[in-house]
């Protein structure tokens, strides 16, 4: 037979690169990155030149599965999809009669296209409890930008001449949609800035590098802030017509000198002066702001807000080669779109049941918080949680804590995971669905895609009996007798393909859809749209004051650190931070696919030669990693840049180790109590660790 390509979107990771399929015979056998795509431009990585071994994997869930003997003990036997859908509908039905719909829960790992088919299921049933990892990662990038300006922060790299990188790295993390654009504005000669205790491949590029103590990362924005406001470089046409609290952010920022931020983050103040002078000076900066990176701290809400405020003050916000105001072209239908939000759709009594609403009023209108979910299940409080869907979601080694994750999981009366493949987090199913791959299924992309909508047509049909979750929801729904939801997938593509005036068949022909960026829209619309109504960046903002935040964004030490609990720190003498993206793998996926597995196989501790030294451990040595919550066993991995004092471990690992989720996955040594005050982030990225050898 003859090939056939198939143009798509590659989805192993969030950076969506264009990718062009070869089949033969109904059969995938090759993938090329697409040239001609506006932001990978022919870019793949080796996840993606892996996809067929993840397709035809002989571990690969192809049936639906229903547990046999106690919950925990991963014995499943396969039943046909007709049962299993059955057996999920009655449940569903049965924990709706007695408990009410709010006791049904559902849970989504990081973003792919089934949100708005979701929150519209959960809609129809009855239930506002949706949870995702958000508050660990765009929740707070998010948030602060919708809160000070009304708007995300998101660069543009390509028309920069200066990026200032800020607990960002696009080659591991995103490098089929920010490196192309990253090269562009290098070779146009701008400047580059990275802030991250690690030394990336971009921060050996970057004219400053400022190595920061993990978690410190506040009172670095807070004196950027003061040195520019000092030494007048602000942009004063737009700080007086465009902004709010200007003066009372001037004299909250006062205290922050170059020498006390030495002090509180180990870079050395003649370079943060030189870093905070370059990017006030050169036109146009823009900030690129990571979404774990600045997402995962007990304020990080503070820190995007603060990072915002330095966009507005250097006249950077909503101007080309700065942040500019990207609009989805599919607006409210986009991904996360208010027209699919499940607390928008249900009536408001109904809504406000959300579980966390009362803690986290802000985040939680958009996300579940996890954590307060799993605090709602262990406790019965405000009201029993007896059942949880999980799509493509391996909670028990994503969230932190993952000991109370399983007690929490434990606790439920019914389990539903759709996986493609065995996990810890299916062990504990009592139903296991199998979805289609991105290969096999249609869908629309358009979240993070700046002024673009992607198509991802399906190329193949699933391996035999794997289906599209949003086909499972659809069918669910029929089976349900759920009220006011789509007959098919494609009706529920055609929906959200309506804001560009086409249907999915029609923007299947064209591939993408784009509609050009406007500048400074708030000169032509009401000013910014923050909900404060003042119409311009609020730099002090009364609506957080009146919530009981705080009105300007503060600094605060780690929860724990050698500064805020030295008793803690003698004996735990090492700063943690974990979840650096290896480009070999998205999270805890990827681990039984052969190729990347040779490329990474086992968790790596980065950590100082002399420091291993103090230890008696040398590269290559396994030691055991300690904190207050828990321990691993991780592998030396010898880094002469890392700061002595600090190491960093990934996160994902377990697959392939008896015990593995125990045994090396990092979330076993991460709390979950503290939350920040706005997002519910936890400090997954700033702990105190000792190691000693095994
Ligand atoms: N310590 C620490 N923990 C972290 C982080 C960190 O930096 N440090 N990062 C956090 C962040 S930012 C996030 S977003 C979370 C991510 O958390 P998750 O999204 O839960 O992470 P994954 O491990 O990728 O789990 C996804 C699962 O879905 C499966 N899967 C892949 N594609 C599909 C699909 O199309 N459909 C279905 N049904 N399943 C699929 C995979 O096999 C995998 O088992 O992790 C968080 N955890
Ligand atoms: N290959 C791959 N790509 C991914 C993912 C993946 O699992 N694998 N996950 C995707 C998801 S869901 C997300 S949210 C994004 C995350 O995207 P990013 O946030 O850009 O990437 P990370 O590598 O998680 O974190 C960025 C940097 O933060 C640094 N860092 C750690 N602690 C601190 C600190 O206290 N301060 C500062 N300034 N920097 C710190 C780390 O050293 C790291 O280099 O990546 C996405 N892309
Ligand atoms: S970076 Fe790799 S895995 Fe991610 S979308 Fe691009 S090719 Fe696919
Ligand atoms: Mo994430």
């Amino acid at each position: 037979m003859a090939s056939e390509y198939v143009k798509t979107i590659c989805f192993e990771c969030h950076s969506r690169c264009g990718v062009i399929l070869e089949k033969v015979d109904e059969k995938l056998v090759g993938i090329k990155g697409d040239k001609d795509h506006p932001f990978s431009k022919g870019y793949l990585c080796p996840k993606g030149k892996a996809f067929t071994e993840i397709i035809y994997h002989p571990e690969r869930i192809t049936h639906p599965l229903l547990r046999k003997g106690e919950r925990g003990q991963g014995q499943f036997e396969p039943v046909s999809w007709d049962h299993a859908l059955d057996v999920i509908c009655e449940r569903l039905l049965d924990i709706r009669e007695k408990w009410g719909a709010e006791s049904f829960a559902v849970g989504t790992g990081t973003t792919r296209g089934v949100p708005p088919f979701l929150h519209r299921f959960m809609a129809a049933y009855g239930s506002p409890n949706y949870f995702s990892p958000a508050h660990m990662s765009g929740g707070p990038v998010s948030l602060g930008g919708i809160m000070s300006m009304g708007f995300i922060m998101s660069p543009d790299y390509g028309l920069s001449k200066c990026m200032l990188v800020w607990a960002h790295n696009p080659d591991g993390a995103w490098p089929g949609l920010y490196n192309a654009a990253i090269r562009k504005g290098l070779k146009n000669g701008a400047k580059l800035i990275v802030v991250d205790p690690r030394r990336t491949p971009l921060a050996r590029k970057a004219d400053h590098w400022l190595r920061i103590r993990p978690g410190t990362d506040i009172a670095l924005v807070l004196t950027f802030l003061n040195i520019i406001i000092q030494r007048k470089l602000y942009d004063e046409n737009f700080v007086e017509n465009w902004t709010v609290g200007f003066n009372r952010l001037r004299d909250h920022v006062s205290e922050y000198t170059p020498e006390r931020c030495e002090e509180i983050t180990w870079i050395p103040a003649r370079q943060i002066e030189e870093a905070a002078v370059m990017c006030a000076t050169i036109k146009p900066a823009c900030i690129g702001p990571g979404m774990a990176g600045a997402s995962q701290a007990t304020n990080a809400f503070d820190l995007n807000r603060a990072l915002v405020a330095l966009g507005a003050i250097t006249g950077n916000l909503e101007v080309p080669g700065g942040n500019p105001n990207y609009r989805s072209p599919t607006g409210r239908r986009s991904c996360y779109g208010t027209d699919f939000s499940v607390m928008r759709n249900l009536p408001p009594e109904q809504a406000e049941k959300r579980i966390g609403l009362d803690r986290f009023p802000i985040i939680t209108r958009a996300s579940g918080i996890p954590e307060q979910l799993w605090k709602a299940i262990l406790e019965e409080k405000p009201y029993p949680v007896k059942g949880l869907g999980l799509f493509a979601s391996n909670a028990m080694c994503s969230y932190a804590n993952s000991k109370n994750v399983k007690e929490a999981l434990s606790a439920l009366d019914f389990l539903l995971a759709i996986d493609y493949f065995h996990t810890p987090t299916t062990t504990l199913a009592d139903v296991i669905l199998p979805p289609a791959h991105w290969t096999e299924r249609d869908d629309v992309e358009d979240l993070m895609m700046m002024n673009y909508v992607f198509c991802q047509p399906k190329a193949v049909e699933p391996v035999p009996e794997c289906r599209d979750e949003k086909r499972i929801l659809v069918d669910l729904a029929k089976k349900m007798g759920l009220e006011g939801y789509w007959n098919s997938v494609e009706e529920g593509l055609d929906y959200r393909l309506e804001p560009i005036g086409m249907n999915f068949a029609e923007f299947k022909g064209k591939g993408s859809f784009s509609k050009p960026v406007v500048y400074k829209t708030y000169e032509k619309m009401k000013g910014f749209r923050t909900p404060s109504g003042s119409g311009k960046v609020d730099l002090y903002s009364e609506f957080l004051e009146k919530q009981g935040y705080s009105p300007l964004p503060s600094y605060t030490e780690p929860l724990q650190s050698p500064i805020s609990t030295p008793e803690l720190y003698r004996l735990y003498p090492l700063i943690l931070t974990t979840g650096g993206r290896n480009v070999v793998y998205y999270h805890s996926a990827h681990r039984n696919i052969p190729s990347l597995r040779k490329l990474s196989p086992d968790p790596q501790l980065d950590i100082h030669p002399e420091t291993a030294a103090e230890y008696d451990v040398t590269d290559g040595d396994w030691v055991r990693l300690e904190t207050t919550v828990g321990g691993v066993e991780i592998k030396i991995h010898f880094n002469d840049d890392i700061h002595p004092k600090v190491v960093h471990a990934p996160h994902g690992y377990w697959h392939g180790a008896a015990d593995g989720w125990q045994r090396l996955n990092i979330n076993q040594v991460t709390g979950n109590q503290a939350q920040c005050p706005v997002t519910a982030s936890v400090q997954t990225r700033s702990m105190l660790c000792r190691i000693e050898k095994i």
